[in-house]
């Protein structure tokens, strides 16, 4: 088998440089072992069955403010993406290793979780003081448990949690690094809302942020002269003492480790990645540019506002396809940008039932391609 990119990245030596900087600076977090764990024994049981494995990572990353966190900086993602997708995954055969935000929706639950009914309007008193599911809703709710327990009995489905930013990219390489056995039968589906500014732990204070007109800044330095003086400059020099109780938080750009990812942690899977942008006039720009900086094999574009409507698939050879979710009238399908407020809540057939099949056949190619 020949392998696709390894080997090919443009400049491997520095991405290797701030990749050995980055993970011996971040703290590894406390489950990666067992999660590491969890992830070879789910693949190796997959490479037995002779599945593919598709890994999705759903939801948002938080960065922490402080050390002993109290305050953090989140993004909307709620992991409807990655949650819809994997169970369409998980339809055609794939297994999944869910990398999901702690909390965020999950495959099945993900349809009687976070809507508008609480889980428990779902739920009647039957005989002899059981609980049992409201009539109208249990033969939907009983085709959603099959297919759950099915694959969870089948072993397809692995559900790994992450919670700040700094979680998820050690999760993410140590799970790409396991995933390499699976040549081009790996498949990485990367929809999660990763933060792409944080404090780093080096200037990240240890306990609460003050609300006092002299807190520091979090993320401001200690100055020679306040190491001198056993005072920190901060508190004498009166540009840095803020009025009104303002705070200033310096942030520092996320490393961005997918060219890490293509050539080194996992060379031979496929690799999807997801841009999301708010300007139309910035989507396919940025896509197209993700495409050629970290050479992998797909890019789905989308816009917050239409992104349960609309994507957009950017591949290697310069092609741009849409996908659209039909409208709600049946035939209903414009090729033109969506006007969102004319748009009911969600469209008449999930998108993720067009987009999987969609990278699926892309990634049955790339196990032609690059299999000898
Ligand atoms: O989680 P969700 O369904 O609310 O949103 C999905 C999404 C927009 C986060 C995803 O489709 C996506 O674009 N992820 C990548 C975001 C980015 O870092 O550009």
């Amino acid at each position: 088998m020949a392998s696709s990119r390894s080997g090919n990245a443009p400049s491997a030596s520095l991405d290797s440089l701030a990749e050995d900087q980055y993970f011996s600076a971040h703290p590894t977090p406390v489950d990666l072992e067992k999660h590491v764990a969890q992830a070879q024994d789910f693949i190796n049981h997959q490479l037995t069955a002779g599945r593919r494995v598709v890994l999705v990572t759903s939801g948002g990353t938080i960065a922490p403010l402080e050390k002993q966190m109290v305050r953090f900086i989140d993004n909307f993602s709620a992991g409807t993406r990655g949650a819809r997708s994997a169970e369409h995954f998980l339809e055609a055969g794939y297994s999944v290793i869910f990398m999901h935000r702690q909390f965020s929706l999950q495959p099945f639950s993900c349809r009687y979780s976070h809507t508008t009914d609480c889980f428990l309007d779902y739920l009647v008193e039957g005989p002899n003081g059981s609980v049992v599911v409201r009539k109208d809703d249990s033969d939907k709710m009983l085709q959603v448990l099959k297919k759950y327990r099915e694959v969870r009995e089948k072993n397809m489905l692995l559900f790994l949690p992450f919670v700040t930013v700094n979680d998820y990219l050690h999760l993410l390489r140590a799970v790409g690094r396991a995933m390499q056995p699976l040549g081009t039968d790996g498949l990485l589906y990367l929809a999660a809302a990763v933060s792409d500014f944080f404090v780093p732990p080096s200037q990240m204070s240890e306990h609460k942020i003050q609300s006092t007109d002299h807190a520091k800044p979090s993320g401001a330095t200690t100055t020679e002269n306040e190491e001198k003086k056993g005072i920190p400059d901060y508190f004498t020099s009166p540009e840095n003492i803020t009025s009104n109780k303002q705070l200033t938080i310096f942030l520092d750009a996320v490393p961005k480790f997918l060219a890490n990812l293509v050539h080194t942690w996992a060379p031979r899977c496929m690799i999807v990645s997801f841009k999301l942008e708010t300007d139309p006039d910035l989507l396919l720009e940025k896509s197209k540019t993700a495409l050629s900086r970290y050479q992998h094999d797909l890019v789905i574009g989308n816009l917050l506002t239409t992104r349960k409507w609309e994507v957009v698939f950017i591949t290697p050879d310069g092609q741009e396809k849409w996908i659209r979710a039909p409208a709600h009238k049946e035939g209903e399908t414009e090729d033109r940008s969506l006007d969102r407020s004319k748009l009911p809540d969600e469209p008449a057939v999930e998108l993720e039932s067009l987009v999987v099949p969609a990278v699926i056949e892309l990634h049955t190619r790339h196990i032609q391609q690059h299999s000898t």
